[in-house]
């Protein structure tokens, strides 16, 4: 293929387009490398320290919103999106409304998505390269300082919701974004144009009211930070809030309106392990450090490890209805807990046993 003349670019993005859709991405756009307005907006955020105790998005500088300083060389990025919603609404409505059953975020039933995201971005490369020969790239999955929501926007993908998600028209919310950083001028795709309107559903679903503006999730107040990026104790008065949301959380895309378009995963990789998305609190509760291990082997839950595990799951305890039970498992594990996890229970205790 002859790329000296923009007949040859335009000729590469569409293959590029079509192989990526062969390797498993349900859309592929390219967008330039000017993120001025989104800067403006993550300076804003980390000004009022809405990024909490993530420090890494503060460290690298501009780096995050300005693809050349990441990654030398860059001119376009190739933005990917794929779909994860392994089952539809109604199961995880029901498990979301028993309050003695576990939820887990939908996006962390299955395999880890970095992994097989990653690795499907490589073939894509590998693909361009077997093509045109060598050429400048580099793939992320959510792995370095990248702004991918602002990216996947610029490249057509969808349009930055006021729960500050990417939203797809036909395809609602449910997807996974990755990117190629490369230095082929390839031409720039038109930018999606944003379709919320007047609905606010998302900011008032909020549990713990994060939302703090259309567009603004103050992270600190967000259930899917308390349970997953957190590591110490969680805020007393944030702990009522979390309900049985022991990692993650889904509200603001369940009540979304265009997630009626969403689609079901097309990877088996993404489907729920050892019944991840039907367990019961005390059931996982139960589970020994080796068992924790086993079945969150491969999945995204395993990084916040075993003691931030039975942290959530203790939180989520101390907000199921009062029964002897539960006091009984919580008071069990108070002996051989962490002093973090000890503290939960406790906390955890006090509820159940107020008015019993
Ligand atoms: C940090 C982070 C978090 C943090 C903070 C969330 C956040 N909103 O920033 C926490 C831990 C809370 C989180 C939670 C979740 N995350 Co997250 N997270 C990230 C990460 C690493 C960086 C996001 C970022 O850059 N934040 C910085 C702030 C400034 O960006 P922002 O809030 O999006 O703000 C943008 C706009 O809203 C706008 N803006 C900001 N302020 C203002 C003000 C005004 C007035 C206007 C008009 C606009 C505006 O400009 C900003 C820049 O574009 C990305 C991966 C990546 N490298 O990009 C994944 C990522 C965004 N997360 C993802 C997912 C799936 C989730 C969860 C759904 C997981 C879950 N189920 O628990 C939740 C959703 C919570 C939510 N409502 O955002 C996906 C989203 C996919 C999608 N369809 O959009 C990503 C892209 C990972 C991936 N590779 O797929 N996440
Ligand atoms: S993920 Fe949950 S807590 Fe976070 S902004 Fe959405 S609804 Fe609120």
């Amino acid at each position: 293929m002859s790329l000296n003349n923009t007949g040859g670019m335009a000729k590469l993005a569409e293959n590029i387009k079509h192989w990526g859709q062969t390797l498993g991405f349900q859309q592929i756009g390219v967008a330039g490398i000017d993120l001025t307005e989104a800067e403006r907006h993550l300076d804003n955020w980390l000004a009022l320290n809405y990024h909490g105790a993530m420090t890494y998005m503060q460290r690298h500088g501009h780096k995050r919103s300005r693809p050349g300083l990441l990654h030398p060389g860059t001119q376009r990025v190739i933005s990917v999106r794929m779909d994860y919603l392994p089952e539809t609404g109604a199961g995880m409505q029901r498990q979301l409304e028993t309050p003695v059953s576990a939820y887990i975020s939908r996006y962390a039933l299955g395999r880890d998505y970095h992994k097989l995201m990653r690795s499907r971005l490589q073939k894509l490369a590998d693909r361009i390269h077997a093509e045109i020969g060598a050429f400048g790239y580099r793939a992320f999955v959510d792995s370095a300082p990248v702004l991918e929501k602002a990216l996947a926007e610029k490249a057509g993908l969808g349009w930055i919701g006021k729960h500050s998600n990417l939203i797809n028209r036909k395809a609602g919310s449910w997807f996974f974004l990755g990117e190629i950083y490369t230095d082929l001028p390839l031409p720039i795709d038109e930018p999606a144009v944003n379709h919320c309107g007047n609905c606010r559903a998302c900011l008032v679903i909020c549990p713990s009211q994060a939302i703090v503006a259309p567009y603004q999730v103050d992270a600190r107040r967000c259930i899917s930070y308390l349970t997953i990026e957190l590591h110490g104790p969680i805020p007393e008065d944030l702990r009522p809030l979390l309900g049985n949301r022991i990692y993650g959380c889904d509200d603001c895309q369940l009540v979304c309106p265009w997630n009626r378009f969403a689609k079901l995963t097309a990877e088996n990789d993404f489907h729920p392990r050892h019944r991840l998305n039907s367990q019961q609190l005390l059931d996982v509760f139960a589970w020994t450090g080796q068992e924790f291990l086993t079945k969150t082997e491969g999945s995204a839950i395993r990084r916040i490890g075993y003691e931030r595990w039975l942290r959530n799951i203790a939180v989520a305890l101390g907000n199921a209805p009062k029964s002897p039970v539960i006091a009984d498992a919580l008071k069990q594990r108070l002996h051989d807990s962490t002093p973090l996890v000890k503290e939960h229970i406790v906390w955890a205790l006090q509820r159940q046993l107020s008015a019993l």
